[in-house]
């Protein structure tokens, strides 16, 4: 099968939808005979990322490593997705300029905070309300809106099968796979 290598860029609140989105699109790609690798928390943060806590310099030393890793696999050939909050758009920035034009496929999983809230999966934003926990992106750490993103999707109203969609028809138009 042939393929445009690239790096699908994930970028969203916690519990906005990424990981799980992220996991669909790969899936679908590799039933479609791609070539994919995918970077989440569960694989970085407990392993080379295990020193980094959630300071913004630890975010940022975070999200260059995860760059650096994620330019290795696209050179490699692989369709990469990276699903990571990825709070700071110079960072995310920084990321786009280390891969080669039309590499870096920026995807904004826009969750607005109140359904994330909701959810709230691991008890997280509680905690961070309570002030359990502090720096919590959304709370009282920052998240840059993405302003141009490659795909921006909209997730509350649609099935995480309709999100992930979204992103292979766009690899699809683009004439990435
Ligand atoms: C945000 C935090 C925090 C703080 C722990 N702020 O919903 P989750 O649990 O599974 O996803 C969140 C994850 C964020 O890690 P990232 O590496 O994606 O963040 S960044 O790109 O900003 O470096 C959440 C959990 O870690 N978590 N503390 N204070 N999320």
């Amino acid at each position: 099968k042939s393929q445009k290598p690239c790096l699908l860029w994930f970028t969203g609140l916690s519990g906005s939808g990424k990981s799980t989105i992220a996991n669909a699109v790969d899936a679908k790609l590799f039933a479609k005979g791609q070539h994919t690798y995918l970077l989440d928390g569960d694989n970085v943060r407990h392993g080379l990322n295990g020193d980094l806590s959630f300071s913004d310099e630890d975010r940022i030393e975070n999200i260059r490593r995860i760059s650096e890793v994620a330019k290795l696999f696209v050179d490699a050939g692989l369709i990469v997705s990276t699903a990571f909050i990825s709070p700071f758009a110079t960072d995310r920035q920084m990321a786009r300029e280390k891969l080669s034009s039309g590499e870096f496929i920026e995807v904004f999983i826009d969750t607005p905070i109140e359904i994330c809230e909701q959810r709230d999966p691991k008890g997280l934003y509680k905690k961070a309300r309570a002030g359990e926990i502090k720096d919590f992106t959304g709370i009282d750490s920052t998240y840059d809106i993405p302003s141009t993103p490659e795909v921006h999707v909209k997730t509350a109203d649609l099935s995480i099968e309709q999100c992930a969609d979204q992103i292979i028809a766009y690899l699809e138009k683009n004439n990435y796979i």
